[in-house]
């Protein structure tokens, strides 16, 4: 893969895009956007919406009907069922991170259901005022060595650049296969800034043979999405990370900030990836020779 050829892309030299649909969050709220989804139904419909749009990845979190995040593994079977009734090839990766202040036992609980994909928070980073979401050494260690005996593929969230240097050093230990799908989280307050410097500090951090995606945070969604584009990497988006559609404007649903992130790489000559390419792409497991 050749860093930030756009001519390259636009020649179709790169993989295909693969678009995660973080459709939920833990964070975010109906005050925010109404359209963030709560209960199954909700959840599966703006799981639908987001498919169709174009993304091959849904990263989840679920929620009690009152909105309250919860990693309970009922209710992660539950949505994951609603989801796979209407939209039956969608790749789900259950976040293993939770909300803050969760504790370990509890945010592991999704991993029981065997899914293709989890998230693996690579460490410890300020949320601002008083929170701080909190995963030590030993903590990441476990996660991936749970994630490794489930056949499970972790993407390793990388809020700030020591993480990649966590997650290539527990590599080296055993704790997470190589190679290694991260994805860049930028804009978070307290983790790194979503610059097109900072992205290529990360971009260039990651070892050989690795995969990428990148998320920016509120008004960085879509700048970080069209770096990601043109620099071969993968992209997120959805009301986990932004509720806009564009300044001031709310989105209507997860379906239409996928829509806007699709423009975007068609325009830049990337095309996008269905949930099988998607598979083949990361390596995911039933697609490995
Ligand atoms: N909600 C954050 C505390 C993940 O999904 O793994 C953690 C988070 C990352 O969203
Ligand atoms: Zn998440």
């Amino acid at each position: 893969m050749v860093p930030f050829d756009v001519v390259g892309a636009m020649e179709g030299c790169m993989d295909k895009l693969v678009i995660t649909a973080a459709i939920c969050g833990a964070e975010v709220s109906k005050e925010h956007n109404p359209a963030v989804p709560y209960t199954p139904r909700e959840i599966a419909r703006e799981a639908l919406l987001s498919f169709e749009a174009g993304a091959s990845i849904v990263h989840l979190h679920v929620r009690d009907d009152d909105g309250a995040p919860t990693q309970s593994m009922e209710r992660f079977a539950e949505c994951i069922a609603e989801i796979r009734r209407v939209c039956p090839d969608v790749i789900i990766q259950p976040s293993t991170g939770g909300s803050v202040g969760m504790s370990e036992e509890e945010r592991m609980q999704p991993l029981g259901l065997s899914p293709e994909m989890a998230t693996l928070d690579c460490g410890t980073v300020n949320f601002g005022g008083d929170e701080i979401f909190v995963n030590t050494e030993n903590m990441i260690k476990r996660f991936g060595k749970r994630m490794i005996e489930l056949g499970v593929k972790p993407e390793v969230e990388v809020f700030d650049k020591g993480m990649i240097d966590t997650a290539i050093r527990l590599c080296a230990q055993g704790c997470i296969k190589a190679p290694v799908h991260f994805n860049f989280v930028m804009g978070v307050t307290g983790g790194i800034a979503a610059t097109l410097r900072d992205f290529a500090f990360l971009q260039g951090s990651i070892p050989p043979g690795s995969s990428f995606t990148a998320c920016g945070i509120g008004r960085h969604a879509f700048s970080v999405a069209a770096m990601s584009i043109v620099a071969g990497g993968h992209v997120r988006v959805g009301f986990e990370d932004n509720v806009y559609i564009r300044k001031g404007v709310l989105a209507k649903s997860n379906g239409e900030l996928v829509e806007k992130a699709a423009g975007l790489a068609r325009a830049l000559g990337r095309e996008i990836a269905t949930p099988q390419e998607a598979r083949a792409i990361l390596g995911l497991k039933g697609m490995e020779a």
